[in-house]
């Protein structure tokens, strides 16, 4: 079987203005990434340019080599991409992906030879050498990558790493399809909507804990049907811990309530609403309802053991917590909470919250730890 002889589908002549039109799409995407601290986003951009420019050089009859190197590269990559952290354009992090991809082109460059397709050649004798118009080891190469980044977007449902698994697909159709052009452009506009959702949420989720912020929450509340229920949380004695532990441990703190809180039954979702403070909203249940899932909440914070590294310089006590500063503690923290629902009474969000954050007030004066039904 002559696998050198393989070649990427004939490109349709696409006209200039869509070439152009993708040179633009490519540069803008480009900037905001850098703008924004996404480069990711902006790696990927380059490699779609760069797999584009190569299809055009290749569908005027070069080597197949060079492209099949790249075909195997790009979802390699963009898996890997998927499971990094982001990093910024400019920044020593990005330097060294720069290298990263600068060495993959110089690699194709100096490797990829008409005289030695080894990339084309069919892995397995007994299959195709090419299906759906890609040869077998770009095949692998897509595979093992939409698997790895269809796992991480199930763990990690964001943006960036959405935008990355439909850009690819758009390259596939991209090699396997006539009008390359159209569908790298579609790519670099994915990862330029999903770059801009990506840097929307942040406004609406709270750095510290996860949670989605305030601003989710009134987001909420403004599209919340006929019944609903508001629970305001509150730690209790939170200014003492503090004191006691240091803000660092306050904050590990907060954020395991968080994730408790985070996983609420029944239907609930849990914000921060500020400082110690947390929101969970029922949309469909009465206070009534929602109530013996705050409890479980309460006794599971009640019984949680938080361990916490202390690195804290203590206010109190100096000897005592010196000899366990770097260690690790376990700590115990209780929660108020305050429950009330949408009323003829409350007939608003923000009367619900108020009649919440009262209920919320009697919890704490009748001894704390404990689930209070909003009159
Ligand atoms: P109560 O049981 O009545 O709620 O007492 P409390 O001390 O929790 O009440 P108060 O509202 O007076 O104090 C809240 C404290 O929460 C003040 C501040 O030290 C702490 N706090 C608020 N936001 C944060 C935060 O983001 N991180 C940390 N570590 N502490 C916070
Ligand atoms: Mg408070
Ligand atoms: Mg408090």
């Amino acid at each position: 079987m002559i696998v050198a002889d393989w070649r990427w589908a004939p490109q349709a002549q696409v006209p200039e203005i869509v070439t152009r039109t993708g040179w633009g799409i490519a540069a803008l995407v480009f900037l905001l990434a850098w703008r924004f601290g996404r480069g990711r986003v902006a790696y990927a951009v380059v490699m779609l340019a760069a797999a584009g420019e190569s299809l055009r050089y290749l569908s005027a009859g070069a080597s197949t080599d060079e492209g099949t190197a790249l075909a195997v590269l790009l979802p390699v990559n963009f898996a890997v991409l998927a499971w990094t952290r982001d990093f910024r354009v400019w920044s020593v992090a990005g330097a060294l992906r720069w290298a990263v991809l600068a060495a993959q082109a110089g690699a194709v460059a100096t490797f990829a030879e008409p005289a030695r397709p080894a990339l084309g050649r069919p892995l397995l004798e007994a299959l195709p050498p090419v299906a759906g118009g890609l040869p077998q080891s770009v095949l692998l190469s897509l595979l093992v990558a939409l698997l790895a980044m269809a796992v991480r977007l199930r763990f990690r449902p964001e943006p960036i790493e959405a935008g990355l698994l439909v850009a690819l697909g758009a390259v596939v159709a991209a090699w396997t399809v006539s009008g390359t052009a159209y569908y790298l452009a579609a790519a670099m506009l994915v990862l330029g909507v999903a770059l801009v959702e990506s840097t929307f949420a942040l406004a609406f989720e709270d750095g510290l804990t996860g949670l989605p912020a305030r601003r989710a929450l009134e987001e909420t509340l403004r599209h919340l049907g006929r019944t609903y229920a508001v629970a305001m949380v509150d730690l209790d004695h939170f200014k003492k811990f503090n004191d006691r532990h240091g803000h660092e441990v306050g904050d590990q703190v907060l954020q395991m309530v968080a994730a408790k809180l985070s996983g609420v039954k029944g239907g609930g979702r849990a914000y921060r609403y500020g400082g110690e403070e947390f929101s969970v909203v029922f949309a469909g249940k009465g206070a009534h309802d929602a109530e013996p899932y705050l409890e479980e909440l309460r006794r599971s914070i009640a019984a949680a053991d938080f361990t916490v590294r202390s690195p804290a310089r203590p206010k109190e006590k100096p000897k005592a917590i010196l000899a366990l500063s770097g260690g690790i503690k376990k700590l115990k923290v209780t929660v108020s909470i305050g429950v009330a629902e949408r009323s003829e009474k409350n007939p608003q969000p923000d009367l619900v919250m108020k009649a919440a954050d009262k209920a919320l007030y009697r919890s704490k004066r009748a001894g704390r730890n404990r689930v209070t039904l909003g009159r």
